[in-house]
């Protein structure tokens, strides 16, 4: 790394932006640029947001300091802040038609821990997927808060089908007597069936929350049914599918407003992130739009499309197909691992991420499966055709006698013919 040449004058650090003050950053932020320009990025719960998101994150709220709520903070001077809070909350209503809705979150993890923090107390018995199903750590991994904070039971999928074994959730939820149910996850490819959770749920008297993290965007643009109606809280990140900052967010019922508000401040989190609210808010506006329900179906064409080359190319996925962004390869029949499977895909130029399948008899840092997603893709202009062509690659890349250069040429050409923030440099230009 380069030494900075000179610190300047404070007038210069006052007045001057990144890539005059620090080049070793400004350079790295370049190279990552590049990075995302030349790869092509299949890691499901990654996107590449749009331009005016990035503006709103680089902007001036990120001096404001806010804890608290619009009209009862506990810092003046926050009368601007407070418009920006409450359009971001109503725009997020009114996108998922939801009862109310905190937009404070700074990350997922945090949306879910505000919810147990909101309905339970240590020790109480929660439901949710397993991770090693495809559920996610703040499910209850006992590596996590969540399963060292309470008493997890987790259900799976059906061995045969891959799909959710409704008759194990409601043993279980009969047996457990869960106080809260959690549906949702990160590496399900199938319709998340939050009615039929809900009639669990009221069977035994346990609240319903729906992580709907990865498929947010899906359910705004109405590509898949929303959990809003059927659950009493909804988490969200708003950077997967929905394609806007990274952060997360919280939808309930009018009934659980205060706890849910009170978990976030002051339970867990002090100052609200602005800026990062502000982008939020741009982000609903744009999920409201006609062009981003396009972008939108445009994401779910894609993944049939990459799994139909993928199973014509001779590979497993899990329950044969999807239903959203998300398509699980299973690599059980195979010779090939999880990890060495991402690893030839990376020196093809295609990043996705290894994952355990179902009943999966290696460790997750291993892992007998590679989870895909089409949002970052089709955020950069692929269609079906191009995404058959990556199913092909990634087949070709993983068959007897694989080529890794030409492949690599290949998916090289496909990202130039679709690029990405053309004309951007990777961070917003700082002009005094
Ligand atoms: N880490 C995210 C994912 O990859 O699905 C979820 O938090």
């Amino acid at each position: 790394m380069r030494r900075m040449a000179t610190t300047g004058t404070f007038e210069l650090l006052r007045t001057a932006g990144l890539a005059e003050i620090d080049p070793d950053v400004a350079d790295l932020i370049e190279r990552e640029l590049e990075r995302q320009r030349t790869h092509i990025e299949l890691i499901a719960s990654e996107n590449f947001t749009w331009p005016s998101v990035l503006e709103a994150v680089g902007s001036v709220p990120t001096n404001k300091y806010a804890e608290g709520y619009p009209g009862a903070r506990y810092y003046g001077g926050c009368e601007v802040v407070d418009e920006i809070e409450t359009l971001a909350i109503e725009r997020a209503k009114a996108l998922f038609g939801a009862e109310h809705a905190n937009v404070q979150p700074n990350a997922g993890s945090a949306t879910n821990m505000a919810v147990y923090h909101a309905c339970l107390e240590p020790g109480d018995p929660i439901l949710a997927m397993r991770l090693d199903h495809g559920g996610h750590l703040t499910h209850g991994s006992k590596v996590n808060f969540s399963g060292r904070n309470y008493t997890v039971s987790g259900y799976g999928v059906d061995r045969e089908t891959g799909l959710v074994d409704f008759d194990e959730v409601r043993r279980l939820a009969g047996e457990e007597r869960p106080k809260l149910i959690v549906c949702g996850g990160s590496a399900y490819p199938r319709v998340i069936e939050a009615d039929r959770f809900r009639e669990i749920a009221d069977e035994v008297g346990a609240l319903l929350l729906c992580d709907m993290a990865h498929f947010a965007g899906l359910v705004a643009a109405g590509v898949h049914p929303s959990p809003v109606p059927h659950c009493d809280f909804v988490t969200s990140t708003a950077h997967k599918t929905l394609a806007g900052p990274r952060s997360g967010f919280i939808l309930c019922r009018e009934k659980h407003a205060r706890a849910v508000d009170r978990a976030i401040f002051p339970g867990l989190q002090g100052g609200p992130l602005l800026h990062t609210i502000a982008a939020k808010a741009t982000c609903f506006r744009i999920a409201a739009s006609e062009p981003f329900r396009a972008y939108a179906t445009q994401i779910r064409t894609n993944a049939d499309a990459l799994a139909e080359s993928l199973v014509a190319g001779g590979l497993d996925l899990l329950t044969g197909g999807t239903d959203t962004h998300l398509v699980q390869l299973d690599l059980r029949r195979s010779d090939w691992t999880g990890k060495d499977a991402e690893d030839r895909l990376s020196e093809i130029g295609i990043t996705a991420n290894r994952n355990t399948v179902p009943y999966d008899e290696r460790p997750p840092t291993v892992a007998s499966g590679v989870r895909l997603g089409t949002p970052a893709v089709t955020m950069r202009g692929f269609d079906e055709d191009d995404c058959r062509e990556v199913g092909e690659i990634i087949a070709a890349a993983l068959a007897d006698g694989a080529d890794p250069p030409a492949l690599r040429a290949r998916a090289a050409a496909l990202c130039e013919r679709r690029p990405l923030y053309p004309g951007f440099r990777g961070f917003p230009a700082y002009e005094s």
